[in-house]
Parts: structure tokens; sequence; C-alpha cells
């Protein structure tokens, strides 16, 4: 039957496997609607372990929003763990939903979100758990649409071979189109397959359905063109963006994870979207323009969400949280309204800036003040120019000083190796930085125990972002740059001790970086290394980088490319990008200016406080930067002790 619970078959499992509690459902704010009620189903997986996974902000939103409506229901389904995932093949049970453990195959849509493109073996491993067919154009009307979300999915042409469609942008509307989309062909007897409901979903604004889109490669190996291959799908697909974030005040109540997790608060997205213009950065740029949350639509958020999760932290989020017109108002209302209760209030990494010791000061009032992280990303002033993160060595070293004179004991900066035009003495820069911001430090506070930690990622050049064109560092490269910044932070001995570096090596980088610019080709790729067993590659214990060259030089060679042609080669502006057709609404010609000005290190300004500099997005997409100040301010509301 469908819809069955697999429970009674999946139960004896878990005894036999790690963390079982992972598996189990039952959140505080889960929900489970009746099967027969509904006329569509949602399976929503995130393709990464349940930790990982749980606390998304884009699928719980997504989650509840579908849930919310008396048509559908959906539940939530996580990549499972290799031990439990042998079990289930011994066994016949399929991938399930920790909700109601049913069948993802039983759902009419499974609907997967795409963050990192490292998910995407786990995306196979769960088709293939749930006994689905691999390539999209083998399944028939019984199986459920697979469709791709999420920021990956700017570029899902790597993954085009297994998911029936992709969608652009913000989810919050399209999934309740999508759901019409899908009722309407049920209630009408199926009206020509498969293909027919996908043309229908293709018609849908931000829905891209790679099958209906022909691509065909020059000589060289490069894109020659990609083609529509019906009439009524639009030659370019372009992205959703959801005008009113106060409409949308979702989660309203959060789940709360039964196992341990990643992120252990609750978090309220207080905007969407950012224009500071760090040129590396494919969130920024393809979530603009800015769209505020108000100060009173934050602060009922804050505290329904409290009510409903009984977190003790609330965490304010957004890609750049300091940025909010009225942040310093918000930080300072909610840390009225919370004063003596247990709740406590943060805000992600923020730009360096003094003002934001001082918000984070706000926010901790009464609490403890462990640790602050900002990120500089680039080690030198010159690098930062590249990268559009304009702040001087002075400015940093004031911020940082700043916070430990403040009593904070603890400052973690993150920084990128990798970047473009960067050289070693970019990189060994971060040392003198972070000696400076010790000596400056211990000078400030009068103590000797502070401590800062340079946390380095290397830099994977992303779509939709002027580095789009960019050559990757090498592996080599990057993991030689780091081992002469370890050496010269450790050689300072009067404050080497008091320095922390982590990092990752770069291969990972490189897988990223194919997965990221790659097009329908590397899917070959993906698969191979799927067969050998390749899962959760964002995790260093089962990541492998020789899986991953071999599977792509034998995947890659009939088509005259290779590994270093999708990573490291830096691309000529008339190239055919894999992700040309689709739009993020950004110019590409201003997209190529911008990198133009990357090279010649010219920084642009923010368009928040400064004139539109045509970057594309508002007037290709009708939208346009929502910023306060509202002039409301947060109505009195007692708290009862927590
Ligand atoms: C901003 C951000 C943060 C912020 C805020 C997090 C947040 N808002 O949830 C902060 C700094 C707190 C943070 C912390 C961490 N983060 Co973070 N973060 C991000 C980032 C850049 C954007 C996430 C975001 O804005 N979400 C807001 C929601 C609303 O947007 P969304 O998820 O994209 O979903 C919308 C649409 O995309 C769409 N959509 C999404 N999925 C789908 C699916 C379908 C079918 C459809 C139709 C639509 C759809 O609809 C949603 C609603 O509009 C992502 C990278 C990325 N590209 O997504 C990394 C990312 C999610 N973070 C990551 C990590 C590792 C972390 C940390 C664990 C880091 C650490 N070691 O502490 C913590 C844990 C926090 C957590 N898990 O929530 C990783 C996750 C890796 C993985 N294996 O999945 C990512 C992918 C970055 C990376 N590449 O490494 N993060
Ligand atoms: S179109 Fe103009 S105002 Fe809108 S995000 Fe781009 S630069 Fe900013």
């Amino acid at each position: 039957m469908n819809g069955a619970s697999l429970y009674p078959r999946l139960e004896p499992l878990l005894a036999q496997v790690q963390k079982p509690i992972q598996y189990i459902g039952g959140e505080l704010n889960a929900q489970v609607k009746a099967w027969d009620d509904v006329a569509v189903h949602w399976a929503l997986m995130y393709p990464d372990a349940y930790e990982v996974g749980l606390p998304n902000q884009g699928l719980m939103i997504l989650y509840e929003v579908l849930n919310e409506r008396p048509d559908a229901l959906a539940e939530r389904s996580y990549a499972v763990w290799p031990d439990l995932a042998a079990l289930l093949r011994e066994h016949g049970v399929g991938q399930f939903t920790v909700d109601a453990h049913r069948a993802v195959a039983d759902f009419d849509v499974l609907g997967v979100s795409f963050a990192t493109e490292l998910g995407y073996t786990n995306l196979l491993e769960a088709l293939d758990l749930a006994g689905l067919p691999l390539h999209a154009h083998q399944r028939d009307e019984t199986h459920p649409v697979v469709i791709a979300g999420g920021h990956a999915a700017f570029n899902p042409e790597p993954i085009a071979d297994f998911v029936d469609a992709a969608v652009l942008g913000d989810g919050e509307q399209v999934v309740g189109d999508v759901t019409d989309v899908v009722k309407a062909w049920k209630a009408q007897g199926r009206p020509g397959g498969r293909v027919e409901l996908l043309a229908r979903l293709a018609r849908v604004d931000g829905v891209y359905v790679p099958r209906f889109y022909a691509v065909s490669y020059g000589a060289d190996g490069a894109i020659a063109a990609v083609t529509p291959i019906r009439s009524d799908v639009p030659a370019r697909v372009g992205k959703r963006t959801v005008l009113d974030l106060d409409e949308w005040p979702y989660p309203k109540t959060p789940l709360v994870p039964l196992a341990e997790s990643v992120h252990e608060r609750m978090s309220v997205e207080i905007f969407r979207g950012c224009t500071r213009g760090c040129r590396f950065c494919q969130a920024g740029m393809i979530t603009r323009p800015v769209r505020e949350r108000t100060i009173t639509g934050i602060g009922s958020m804050v505290d329904q969400g409290l009510r409903a999760t009984g977190y003790e932290e609330v965490g304010l989020l957004s890609l750049s949280s300091a940025d909010h017109s009225e942040i310093g108002q918000i930080a300072k209302e909610l840390a009225d309204r919370y004063e003596g209760t247990n709740t406590g209030l943060s805000l992600p990494s923020t730009r360096v800036d003094a003002f934001n010791v001082t918000l984070a000061d706000e926010l901790s009032r009464g609490g403890r003040r462990s640790g602050l992280t900002f990120a500089p990303e680039g080690g030198s002033e010159r690098i930062r120019r590249v990268i559009n993160k304009t702040v001087s060595k002075d400015d940093l070293v004031r911020t940082v000083t700043t916070a430990y004179a403040g009593g904070w004991q603890q400052v973690k900066l993150y920084f990128m190796c990798g970047l473009p035009t960067e050289t070693d003495e970019d990189v060994l820069e971060i040392a003198d930085l972070a000696v400076e911001v010790i000596r400056a430090g211990r000078e400030a506070s009068g103590r000797k125990d502070i401590r800062c930690t340079v946390s380095i990622g290397g830099f994977v050049p992303k779509p939709h972002t002027p580095f789009q064109w960019a050559g990757q560092a090498s592996a080599e490269t990057i993991d030689a740059r780091l081992r002469l910044l370890r050496q010269k932070i450790n050689a300072d001995k009067r404050v080497g001790r008091s320095i922390g570096m982590r990092y990752h090596d770069g291969q990972p980088g490189i897988v990223e970086g194919l997965l990221s610019r790659g097009d329908r080709r590397v899917g070959r790729v993906i698969e191979r290394v799927w067969r050998e067993g390749g899962r959760f590659d964002g995790w260093s214990e089962h990541f492998s980088y020789a899986r991953w060259t071999t599977a792509a030089a034998r995947e890659l060679a009939p088509f005259g490319v290779d590994l270093d042609w999708f990573t490291t080669r830096e691309r000529t502006q008339d190239e055919v990008l894999p992700w040309d057709h689709l739009d993020s609404g950004l110019d590409k010609e201003w997209l190529w200016d911008d990198w133009q000005d990357a090279l010649s290190e010219e920084e642009v300004a923010d368009c928040r406080w400064t004139p539109c500099y045509d970057c594309g997005v508002c007037p290709t997409n009708g939208t346009e930067i929502q910023i306060g100040p509202t002039g409301r301010s947060l109505l009195p509301l007692t708290v009862v002790g927590r």
C-alpha cells in the first residue's frame, strides 16, 4: 500500500547501526499527516547526515510551508550512513522518511536541497536505495518527480541526468506552484504521462527541466550551444525571489533535533540577499537583491520560535547580519526583552568592523564572552581589493583589539587560500595579521591568555560570480601555501602558541570545483564515483581523491577534456558557460566587467547605500532593494521565566 510505514521492518535494523536515533523522527514540531487526506506528497531530502541536514533552514521552511497546505504533506529524509545503507539493501527496505517512515518511492515529489555540490553522490545513493532508476529518462509516471533546489541548483548540469527538474531561487512560493501542477495532473488522470507533467512544470517560473534542453559541444571541448527542444519552454530559466519576507515568517515552529546536530540553536533569518559584492561569494550574488525582514517581523519570529522550541539561544542569521539597517536597534531591543532570562542572542561571523563588536557586546549582555568571529577572507590588502572585501590591516587590528579589550578572549578569523591573482606573499600576510592581532590584543587587554584562531578554506570558483571565469588554484598550490603559512606562524615563538590554525587540504576543493563548474559530461564521473563506493564526499573520512581523479580521467577522456579543464583552466569571455541558460538575474557583461575590475584591483561599493551599478538583478526580476529603517520598534513583551 502506498504510504505504508516501513518502521516494522526498519526497527530491527536500527539496533545494529550507529546513532539509530537519527532515523527515528518524532522531533518537537515534526509533523505527520494522513496519507490519504492529501493530493500531493512531498519527500524533502537533505543529502547529508541528519546532524547537518536537520538544522538546514531552507528545508525546514519548505517542510512547514507545504504542510500548512490542506492538500499536501511533506516528510523529511536524510542521507543514511553506510552501515544502515548496507542493512537496508540486505533486507530490501527502501530509503525512507524520518517522519512516518514511508518509502521515498511512494511520494509524488522528491525535493532535494543542495547547499553544496558535495552531496551529489548521496543523491545517487538515495535514489538507488529508494529503488528508483538513477537516470531521469528511465523513470515513468509511477516514480516521484525528482527536483533539486538550493544554491547548487543554479548549475544543476552535472546532475542533469539524474534529476527531473531544478528550481532556481527562493522556494517558498514555487513549491506551492509545483504542488498545484502535480495535483491538477493527477486529478486529470495523469494525461500525457511523465513527459506532460514535466512539460507543465517547465512552464512554471523558476523551474528548469534539463531534458528539454539539448547541449552541443565544439571541437575545443567547450559548449557550442544549449538549445530548448520544445517550443513551450523558455530559452532561459529565471530565478524565483520572495519579495516580502514578512509575509513568509518561516519556520514558525522550528524543528528541534533529537540527536546532536551542528547547530544547537534557533535561527531567525533577518534578511535575504547581499549586495556587499564580495566576488567569491555565490550566495551573495545569486540571492540579490537585499530584502530585509522588519524589526517587528524579527521580534515576533524570535518570540514565537522560542516558545515553540524551548531553545535558549537565537542566531540572527543572514549573509551579513550586521548590515541590517536596524541591527543596532534590533540588538538593543531584543537584549532588553530577554535580559535576566536564560535566552542568549548571537550573530554569525561578521565583517571586520568595530561596530560589530559593539553589537556583539550588546547581544551578549550579561552572558559569557567566549568567542567572536570575523571574516577578512584575504590576508593582504591587495588581495582584499581583488575580492572586493575592503578592510585595512589597521581596521582589522583595531576591531579585534576592541574585542579583546571588551573581555572577549577568543577571536576567530576566516580566510581563503587560492584566490585569483594570489601569491605566496598574500597568504603569508595572514601570519603577520595574526601576530599583530595577538600583540595588540595583549596590550589592550593586559592579558596573555587571549587566543586567535585562523581558519582557512580553499577557494572554489562558483557559477554566477565574477570569478566564474577564473582558473582554480591546484591542490598542490594550496597545500604548499598553507605549509609555508604554518611554518611562519610556528616560527614566531613569542605569540605562535596563542595562534591556532585550522585548514583543510586542497584536494576536496578540486572535486567541488569540478562539480560546481561542470557540465552534463560530469554526470558520468559522479555516477562512476558512486558505483565505486563514493558517499558523503563532504566528510574527510569518506572522501577519496583517488576515486574522483581516476573516474574523471576515465569518463572525461572520450570527450577530450579532463579534471584540469574543468577546474584550473581560466575561461575566456566568449566561452558558453554550462549555466548561461540559467538566469540568476546578474548580467553576464556586468559580471565580466567586475572580473576585470578584480584583476585590476578595483572595488565596487554596496548598492544598498550608493546608486545602483546595474548588476542586472532588479530589472530582470522586477525587484528592488528593500531596506529600512522602518521607524518601528519592538512591542513591550513580558517574557515568562524560561
Ligand atoms: C548563511 C550560511 C550560514 C549561516 C546561516 C545559516 C542558515 N541561514 O541556515 C551561518 C553562518 C550561521 C552558518 C553556519 C553553519 N554552516 Co552554513 N551556510 C550558509 C549558506 C551560505 C547559506 C544558507 C542560507 O542562507 N540559508 C537560508 C535558507 C532560507 O536558504 P536555502 O537553504 O538556500 O533555501 C532556500 C532556497 O535555496 C530554496 N531551496 C532550498 N532547497 C530546496 C529544495 C527544493 C526542492 C526547492 C524547490 C527549493 C529549495 O528554498 C529555500 C527557501 O527559500 C550555505 C551555503 C549555501 N549555498 O546554501 C552554507 C552551508 C549550508 N553551511 C554549511 C556549514 C558546514 C555550516 C556550519 C556547520 C559551519 C560550522 N562548522 O559551524 C554551521 C552550521 C549551521 C547550520 N547547519 O545551520 C555548509 C553545509 C555543508 C553540508 N554538508 O551540507 C554549507 C553548504 C556551506 C558549505 N558549502 O560548506 N551557515
Ligand atoms: S540591480 Fe542595482 S540596486 Fe539591484 S542589486 Fe543590482 S546593483 Fe543593486
